[in-house]
């Protein structure tokens, strides 16, 4: 234990603290541009690269950073001395000086750290600006990511979650100094290398270097179109975060705002991806079961476990890291997929009207939905994907008074979802969804208490044993890529655990965590309280079980037959490819 006086409060901490930990322990906020840390997950970035938490420390000629400067004993600190507020301001005009100045017109406009920063220390001009100065480089802009490295300023943060958390390794710096930036080997689009487009990097990056690729003109353009029938589906993550960009609390359900908003805006179906969701425990469900039966049988034609694949940077992650391995994940498309396949195929029929003159709009928490629904397998099926925050903005542009809306439903049938299909947004989710219908499938009972309390919390890898009947069910589960690496890992090692099914995520969290959310500033409390609001809304369905969708058995009784069917495998399943 050390002794340390920050701004004359004395503090002890354990051996290991740095001052920014120690300051934290008393609530002395010590400002930070590049360090973050995402408690529970492996996200700390310490580069010390921006120098905007400098502090005195008595005894020492230069300020320290505080985010890594270990507590010594008897330290003595002062975090806003004259000098301190100096330095900081001098470093603000420095990274400024190298920074286009169109703030107007970024899209990281109002959620900026360095333009946060600079209105906080009152930056009143650049002194250091020479324009000749400024270096530049080709803007990338791909389905999901737009990169725009003239706004990086190098805190690392990007690297640190793609190479440490989800150990895809796409992005790194390169060049030192005033030409450095964060890029990509030989400067490839994100498209051409490893990235699976989880948009983490998004998440954390403090500016408009990387940002989401914004379609709300896009979807604009759709809904002015008079010959066009506009159909939106909400995933279910969203509903959990959306009322954050209006104010709320972390943790406030919006689903029946979010619906009146979605009408308000003119959209001629608003819809729910849960729907979908309920369809793909069907689908996926049987799949299991059926491996299961036939592993059991000594048939040697299918694989287990069965890995989850509604996420699609989980997708992409296994695509290209575990390629060889491409006959474990389950055929059934994501529930983005399954939607957009329905609604131009089932429910077009029913409303006659035709494929070309529907779009299919999805609101995602995700950006590794955008580049999903463009995947050429999937033909359009979905239109436009648009993020969490490009709907919030939507919604101002629109100038809809949100916090006053009235709670409404979503429109039938494709609107009607059970409280296993929300939870689909968390980490666990989907396998306790799949679990609550593969259960009463196996043993024909009825299943009393639908809530898998093995299968929730937040540790990274997780893995449970699930009586159903005789059967005991090895579950798997991992939020993160590095963490669905570490199962991957053992599955090639002879898959000790004998799993016969493994959910992953790709973000930390799950989709409630997912880069297309708003943005949670480094506090992984938001993605948590995002996580026990949509258990609670699961809680208060009247049905709560996939299988006893009134409006998908419905379905499968006049189009698809039964899960698996022929048609089915044609519009609900996919393949996967190297
Ligand atoms: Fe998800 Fe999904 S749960 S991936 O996290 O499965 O993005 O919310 O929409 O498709 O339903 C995201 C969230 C979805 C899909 C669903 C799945
Ligand atoms: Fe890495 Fe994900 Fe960003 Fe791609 S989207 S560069 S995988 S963090």
């Amino acid at each position: 234990e050390l002794k340390i006086t920050i701004d004359g409060k004395e503090i002890v901490v354990n051996q290991g603290a740095t001052i920014l930990d120690a300051a934290k322990q008393v609530g002395i906020d010590i400002p930070t541009l590049c360090y973050l840390n995402l408690h529970g997950t492996d996200m700390e970035n310490k580069t010390a690269s921006c120098r905007v938490c400098v502090v005195e420390v008595e005894g020492r000629k230069n300020l320290a950073p505080a985010c890594a400067t270990p507590v010594t004993n008897g330290m003595v600190v002062r975090t806003s001395t004259p000098r301190v507020m100096q330095s900081r301001r001098m470093v603000l005009e420095l990274l400024l000086s190298d920074h286009p100045k169109d703030c107007l017109s970024c899209e990281k406009a109002g959620h900026c750290g360095l333009q946060d920063m600079a209105v906080k220390f009152g930056i009143r001009e650049a002194r250091f600006d020479v324009n000749y100065a400024q270096s530049t480089y080709p803007k990338q802009a791909g389905v999901s990511i737009i990169r725009d490295m003239d706004k990086c300023i190098m805190c690392r943060r990007c690297e640190t979650m793609c190479s440490k958390v989800q150990t895809v390794g796409a992005l790194s710096g390169v060049h030192r100094g005033f030409p450095s930036f964060v890029g990509t080997a030989f400067g490839a689009p994100l498209e051409e290398t490893v990235c699976t487009q989880c948009g983490q990097c998004v998440a954390v990056c403090p500016t408009g270097a990387l940002v989401e690729n914004e379609q709300i003109n896009e979807v604009l353009a759709q809904l002015a179109n008079p010959n066009k029938t506009v159909i939106v589906q909400v995933a279910p993550a969203v509903r959990a975060a959306l009322g954050e960009a209006f104010g709320m609390e972390p943790g406030t359900l919006v689903t029946g705002k979010m619906a009146a908003a979605l009408r308000r805006l003119g959209f001629n179906y608003v819809f729910d991806t849960d729907f979908a969701a309920d369809v793909t425990i069907m689908e996926e469900g049987s799949e299991l079961i059926d491996r299961i039966t036939k592993v059991m049988s000594g048939d040697e034609s299918v694989k287990l476990p069965l890995l989850t694949s509604c996420c699609p940077a989980w997708v992409n992650f296994y695509e290209t890291q575990f390629g060889d391995m491409l006959d474990y994940p389950s055929t059934a498309k994501s529930p983005q997929q399954i939607f957009g396949a329905i609604a131009k195929s089932y429910f077009a029929e029913k409303i006659e009207v035709p494929r070309e003159k529907m779009t299919v709009v999805s609101i995602m928490p995700c950006l590794a939905k955008k580049y999903e629904a463009d995947r050429p397998e999937f033909e359009k099926d979905v239109d436009i994907a648009l993020s969490t925050r490009e709907l919030a903005a939507l919604i101002k542009q629109a100038n809809i008074d949100f916090n006053s809306l009235p709670e409404e439903d979503f429109d039938n049938p494709l609107g009607e979802s059970t409280g296993a299909a929300v939870i689909f947004g968390t980490t666990g989710g989907v396998i306790e969804a799949a679990v609550r219908t593969a259960y009463e499938k196996i043993t024909g009972e009825n299943l009393e208490k639908v809530e898998f309390e093995s299968l929730r919390g937040f540790d990274g890898v997780r893995k449970a044993t699930v009586k159903v009947g005789d059967l005991e069910l090895n579950i798997g589960i991992a939020h993160g890529l590095g963490n669905a690496r570490k199962l991957m890992e053992e599955l090639k090692a002879g898959n000790p655990n004998n799993f016969h099914a493994i959910e992953v995520m790709a973000c930390p969290g799950g989709c409630v965590g997912g880069g297309g959310q708003p943005y949670h500033g480094g506090n992984i409390e938001v993605v948590q309280k995002r996580r026990d609001a949509l258990f609670a809304e699961d809680a208060g369905k009247p049905v709560r079980k996939s299988h006893e969708n009134q409006a998908v058995l419905q379905m499968y009784e006049d189009y698809f037959g039964h899960p698996m069917s022929h048609k089915a495998h044609e519009l609900l399943h996919t393949h996967y490819a190297k």
